[in-house]
């Protein structure tokens, strides 16, 4: 059980330990908290700044909000789930999903809710990490960020936006009372967020403003319902939802070649995508306008049946002029063009590899997440520890992440590898087990040599995946039972390590 105490390193207000604290309940967190208690361990926290389980999930409610991942494959291999509606599931049924495997696997009691970390310090004298919250102070021996890779916003640095006098939201925080029917709006951004949006508001709005900066390739979507044989197979016949993920995990694997290895192969993929904007924009000009200029694949690829057509809609135009200024009911392009607005939606991504919430873990030598990573880029070690950073775990870590399948495979890789290192601490009485910076280092050579000829690297275009450093070290560029294999079981001997003792000077360092 969690113990208060009353008197810590974090001042003279009360504190409660635990011996591992997990921040953030998104597909990892929860995930990892469900692992914990089938080992029968109690002494854990999971702190959460939302007011419910599902993370992402929980947080993109936009209009059209689906996976891009095939529905058999998007959720947990320990939480099958055979009620799915349809091949590509919808927001509102993951999250469903997600709130009833908590449910079920009664992980929710150690959930403390609207609990914001502003603060995680690592005191080296008392080997915790001390915490601070909006729901009060903690220490644990243990901490395991999963706070993911897309859950802080990210705003576009344009003149003017902060005057825009209008509704003005983030395609993650979307305002639900906001009317946009018959109203002028513009979405800014044509990611995966913004084609999903793009095609469920264009028949409800009188006119609006794609701006697009760069293109997308698209791919289609093989969506549809389940017929009720296949959902009584999947309940009923033993197997076939197994086998049914496993072909769909298996061919969407085949894809890591092109991806990763060997990115000539992608045109067999531009050839399906041309053939579908052909197929999609009969107009000339707006297909020029929407035909990308870089190697499909090298950012995300994106799935939609309904993003072409609305772009050919009457009232809808797409703006390739980029944005001089935001006005107080208007938007400014380059070319000088005004096009007013009631409403703006910005569906311009996250911060993936400067996250904020960098600033707020501070490591043994005193230095914040942000000030390590600025020095060397987003590095880790397995995507799951950091040098600096003793008795700190990540889930989502640096290099990852993937844009052919589903991350919930990366995410269970993870747990099987830290709930290994929680015992591991456990069986040989460890105080502190921090990655060695000489592992770490060469870790990331191997790393971005694997990432080299990838099309992330060699398919010219910009975008998220890579670092300030130009490294992609978001990615994880090989296959992923390569990494499932590599985080079977945790490598104590990559670690520096200290076993317990009854003061420090008993501290002895064993690795
Ligand atoms: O964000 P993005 P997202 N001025 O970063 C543009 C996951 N996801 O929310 O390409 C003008 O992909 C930017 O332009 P450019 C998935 O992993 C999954 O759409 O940088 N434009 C781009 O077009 C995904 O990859 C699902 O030139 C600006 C867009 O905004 C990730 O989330 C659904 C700009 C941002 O695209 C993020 O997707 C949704 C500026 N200043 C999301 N700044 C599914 O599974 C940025 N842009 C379905």
């Amino acid at each position: 059980m969690s113990r208060r105490v009353t008197d810590n390193a974090v001042g003279n207000r009360p504190t409660r330990h635990a011996k591992t604290i997990i921040i953030g309940s998104g597909f990892a967190g929860l995930g990892l908290a469900i692992r914990l208690s089938q080992q029968g361990r109690t002494d854990y926290l999971v702190l959460e700044r939302g007011s419910d389980v599902g993370g992402t999930w929980r947080d993109n409610t936009y209009p059209g909000a689906a996976c891009d991942v095939p529905s058999q494959l998007y959720s947990y291999s320990f939480a099958l789930n055979p009620n799915w509606s349809r091949s590509f599931s919808k927001q509102g049924e993951i999250q469903s999903y997600i709130q009833g495997v908590a449910k079920r696997h009664r992980v929710l009691d150690k959930h403390i809710f609207d609990c914001d970390v502003t603060a995680a310090r690592w005191n080296a004298e008392a080997a915790v990490w001390e915490i601070e919250s909006t729901k009060g102070d903690f220490t644990a021996d243990t901490v395991v960020s999963a706070v993911g890779a897309l859950c802080e916003p990210m705003l576009p640095d344009i003149k003017g936006i902060n005057g825009f006098e209008g509704e003005i939201f983030h395609s993650a925080r979307w305002n639900h009372d906001a009317e946009l029917t018959g109203k002028r709006v513009a979405v800014i951004g044509t990611g995966a967020s913004a084609i999903q949006i793009v095609p469920s508001i264009a028949p409800q709005v009188a006119h609006l403003d794609v701006y697009q900066r760069t293109a997308p390739w698209l791919l289609p979507r093989t969506d549809r319902p389940y017929l009720l044989p296949e959902r009584l197979a999947f309940r009923y016949l033993p197997g076939v939802q197994r086998l049914s993920r496993a072909a769909i995990y298996a061919a969407r694997e085949t894809q890591v070649v092109g991806l990763a290895k060997f990115p000539p192969l992608m045109r067999a993929f531009e050839a399906i995508a041309k053939a579908k904007l052909r197929a999609e924009i009969r107009d000339p000009e707006l297909r020029a306008k929407v035909t990308p200029d870089f190697r499909i694949g090298c950012k995300r690829m994106l799935i939609s049946n309904n993003y072409y057509p609305a772009l050919s809609r009457p009232n809808v135009d797409v703006v390739t002029d980029g944005i001089r200024e935001v006005r107080a009911n208007s938007i400014v392009t380059a070319d000088g063009t005004e096009r007013e607005i009631d409403a703006l939606i910005v569906a311009t991504g996250f911060h993936v590899t400067d996250s904020p919430t960098y600033n707020t873990i501070t490591g043994a030598d005193g230095r914040t997440l942000a000030e390590v990573f600025d020095e060397i880029g987003q590095q880790g070690y397995k995507g799951s520890a950091i040098n600096n950073f003793p008795n700190m775990f990540f889930l989502l870590g640096p290099n990852v992440g993937l844009g052919h399948t589903s991350m919930v495979y990366m995410i269970e890789s993870q747990i099987n590898y830290i709930a290994d290192a929680l015992d591991t601490v456990d069986r040989m009485g460890l105080r502190t087990v921090e990655v060695r910076r000489e592992v770490q280092d060469a870790y990331n050579r191997g790393l971005q040599a694997k990432m080299a000829p990838s099309v992330w690297m060699t398919g010219g275009c910009s975008s998220w995946y890579l670092d300030k450093h130009g490294n992609n070290t978001t990615l994880w560029p090989d296959f992923t039972f390569e990494f499932r294999r590599l985080t079977k079981k945790f490598d104590v001997a990559a670690y520096r390590t200290t076993t317990r003792g009854a003061s420090r000077s008993e501290l002895k360092v064993v690795g």
